[in-house]
């Protein structure tokens, strides 16, 4: 399929220019940052980065700031977050833009992005009137037993550059609501969407009167996220990135008793039964595997397909594959727009050279898009005689590895034979398959879908995964708990002292 011809440089500096403009944001210019655009591999502005001393006042300020906001009612919290998502509506395409710009993401996938910042200060806003404790029936006479929860601190949030806004927000509305104030380290790579971002946060909090260091932007590289990392003040490091990067924060938070929540790496995978609509699986493939380039951490990278539905289903997908409109990702008709670098076109190069050694045939794709610059790349499906090393990996790009299962116990023995445990899915109209799919001794992810693929998910659930994908969860449901801190309260309203246990002293 011809290929969209990515704008040059300058037309992207000027969308870009244009986008801040009308959020209000100003760049820093200086030095020490480079705002890249993957669209072209080239720098669109150089900006200042922080200091390790701006680092530290940043945290400082936002410790501060939470004196005041922990006592402020979570209601009067929630209308900060309403008011932000007044702004995130207003200024949905502006952000959009950004979005595409730094991360390289089609159109329709980067307004996806600003609206699951929407859609988290809506949860949010009810949260802020739903932060509920429980009350507990004391085995003692004239006693109630009740538990409260209590604002944290400051929550450090580190995002990356595949969802440079969205992971943001999931942790920034939900911290706010919960009395938290916020210090943001966002990827190298999307520095100017974090600038936007932060500053309609900072115009939210103005309009409110909220305190001006609730949240706090920090720009900088792997050395400002450590400093954030290994700081006392910080409460809360909510970390999204690479298991390496995750084997590095867990340790290093637990070491001074901090909390940490991690979103790793994913290596998801889809069953797909004989009895698939295999119509349905086709598109719910192509998109979970080829959409965002492969760049999602929920992106469907292993396919546990029946040989008896083999050969048909892998048809339709190389089919589908080689009518992906690949190019400039701000034409409506792209599906698949540039990975992050070259250095990302380099490591799938180098996953598929690995593949075919481990015996992987490449049935379509893994090739570059000639291009003047940006890293352009065919998505690949890969047929492979077992789950071999490669597999195992998460390689970050838009690869789909493809093996073939006999039985049930089969498929879910692959699915879970991987380190890492994000998403999953299973793609059958057999209601006990799918059930066995769910239950205790079938997907070990945190994420398990039926009839849709790996990628993709509503901001209602809670989001995140085991094994080395980390453990944390995000976003909706009671995620919110680990925002806070809960305190067990034991009341007395009797006029005698009654011991627990049956204890007598005294
Ligand atoms: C990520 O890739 O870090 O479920 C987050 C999804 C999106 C979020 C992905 N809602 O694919």
């Amino acid at each position: 399929r011809a290929t969209a011809v990515p704008p040059t440089t300058d037309e992207v500096r000027a969308r870009v220019r244009a986008a801040l403009d009308r959020v209000g944001a100003t760049v820093p210019e200086g030095t020490g940052l480079a705002a890249r655009t993957p669209i072209t591999g080239d720098t669109l502005f150089e900006l200042r980065a922080d200091t390790a001393a701006d680092t530290d006042a940043a945290i400082g300020a936002a410790a501060e700031a939470f004196r005041a906001w922990r006592t402020t009612p979570a209601p009067a919290r929630g209308e900060l977050v309403r008011t932000f998502g007044e702004l995130l509506r207003a200024h949905k395409a502006d952000l959009a833009v950004l979005v595409t710009a730094e991360a390289g993401k089609i159109a329709s996938e980067a307004l996806g992005e600003v609206q699951e910042m929407i859609d988290i200060c809506d949860f949010a806003v009810g949260l802020s009137r739903q932060l509920y404790g429980r009350s507990i029936a004391s085995e003692r006479p004239g006693h109630r037993l009740a538990e409260t929860y209590h604002p944290l601190g400051v929550v450090g949030v580190i995002s990356a550059f595949n969802f440079p806004a969205a992971v943001w927000a999931w942790n920034t509305a939900i911290a706010l609501v919960c009395g938290d104030a916020v210090v943001w380290k966002p990827s190298e790579l999307t520095p100017l969407i974090s600038l936007a971002a932060s500053h309609l946060l900072d115009r939210a909090i103005a309009a409110t009167g909220a305190p001006a260091d609730v949240h706090r932007l920090v720009l900088g590289d792997r050395a400002a996220g450590e400093r954030v990392v290994d700081d006392p003040r910080v409460a809360l490091v909510s970390a999204t990135g690479s298991t390496r990067m995750g084997r590095e924060v867990g340790p290093r938070v637990a070491a001074r008793f901090g909390r940490s929540l991690l979103e790793l790496g994913g290596n998801n995978a889809a069953v797909v039964a004989p009895s698939a609509d295999l119509r349905l699986a086709t598109a719910g493939i192509v998109f979970a595997a080829a959409g965002t380039a492969g760049q999602r951490c929920t992106t469907l990278r292993r396919l546990i397909v029946h040989e008896d539905v083999a050969d048909d289903l892998v048809g339709r997908l190389t089919a589908a594959y080689a009518g992906l409109p690949i190019g400039d990702p701000y034409d409506d008709a792209t599906l698949v727009g540039p990975l992050i670098s070259d250095r990302a076109a380099d490591t799938m190069a180098a996953a598929l050279e690995q593949a075919r050694a481990e015996g992987g045939e490449v049935l379509v794709g893994g090739t570059r898009v000639p291009t003047p610059g940006g890293a352009y790349v065919r998505p690949a499906i890969v047929r492979m005689p077992a789950q071999t090393a490669i597999v195992r990996e998460e390689t970050f790009a838009p690869v789909l590895y493809v093996l073939t299962y006999r039985t049930f116990e089969e498929a879910v023995a692959l699915h879970n034979d991987v380190p890492q445990g994000l998403s999953s899915s299973i793609f059958t109209q057999d209601q006990r398959e799918a059930e066995r799919f769910l239950a205790a001794d079938g997907s070990d992810c945190g994420i398990a879908n039926v009839n849709i693929g790996t990628s993709g998910a509503e901001i209602g659930g809670a989001f995140g995964g085991e094994k080395e994908t980390g453990g944390g969860r995000e976003s909706g449901s009671d995620a919110w708990r680990a925002y806070m801190r809960r305190a067990t309260n034991t009341i007395n309203y009797s006029d005698t002292l009654t011991l627990a246990q049956n204890v007598s002293f005294l």
